[in-house]
């Protein structure tokens, strides 16, 4: 059974991107709601009302677990996985941990959607472990769009400019981790990088959910064995077009035959 992953468009192909990395025999079933996207943008109810219609989709499909790499559903919809049949993980709680442990100076930044950052999720994850780390927050609502449309090339003058301007007030209070707490960040994680400095480490939430959701599979006795060999399928509910260029270029493998469209409302 394939491990299901979903988020609001391409975001979670960085936590798929790390899990083909740990688990290279497991079998992943993706869905991204490009259709939808973004969700960082829109009310709780909304954002709920498409999480749960993603998880459901996802379900129909048999998976052993699902992941949801998205730092807006982990953060406003946190309780949706309760009532699941199989293990369900977000993206908080391992992030965290990794900022936490990452940190000398006690100063993290945290970037997210308008959603995430007005939530207050990952401070509240981050407190819960040390309530003396300073914290500085920052929405960048327009991350989103420019990864969805392709503005993802570390020399793309456009996205740059629009790191500097979100960055400046965080590159200032002198943190020394910054969590990419929105997982289509991480796509542009070279621009990201270079906006704030050498001194600073980046935490991929993408990344730290899938390394999460090892641990939950490993704790649940779910993991497939060496002799698997792993498929990949991909849903999106719009055009498959858009998806194939930006997935491509960042799992840096072919998607070719493997990404279908689906009417999620249905
Ligand atoms: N990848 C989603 C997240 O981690 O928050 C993006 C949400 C959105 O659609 N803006």
């Amino acid at each position: 059974r394939p491990i299901g992953v979903f988020d609001s468009g391409l975001g979670g192909l960085t936590a798929v991107k790390e899990l083909m990395r740990l688990l290279p025999n497991e079998h992943i079933l993706y869905f991204g709601d490009t259709g939808r996207v973004p969700y960082g943008t829109r009310g709780r109810d909304i954002i709920r009302h498409y999480a749960k219609q993603d998880m459901n989709f996802l379900m129909q499909h048999d998976v052993k677990a699902v992941l949801a790499a998205c730092g807006t559903v982990s953060s406003v919809a946190s309780d949706i996985g309760g009532s699941l049949s199989v293990p369900y993980i977000d993206v908080l709680r391992p992030t965290a941990r990794a900022a936490v442990n990452q940190t000398k100076n006690g100063r993290i930044g945290i970037i997210g959607t308008s959603a995430t950052i007005a939530s207050g999720s990952y401070r509240r994850e981050i407190h819960k472990i040390d309530p003396n780390i300073e914290v500085f927050e920052q929405a960048c609502p327009l991350f989103v769009p420019l990864v969805e449309n392709a503005f993802v090339a570390p020399q793309d003058e456009v996205t740059r400019l629009v790191a500097q301007r979100y960055l400046a007030a965080i590159r200032e209070k002198g943190v020394d981790t910054l969590i990419l707490g929105c997982t289509h960040y991480p796509i542009i994680s070279p621009t990201i990088r270079s906006v704030m400095g050498r001194g600073v480490t980046l935490i991929n939430s993408g990344r730290e959910a899938a390394a999460g959701c090892l641990e939950i599979l490993k704790e649940n006795d779910l993991l497939c064995g060496a002799d698997s060999r792993a498929e990949y399928q991909y849903y999106v509910s719009d055009d498959t077009d858009s998806f194939f260029h930006v997935a491509e270029l960042f799992l840096g493998q072919s998607v070719q035959g493997k990404v279908e469209r689906i009417d999620i409302e249905r």
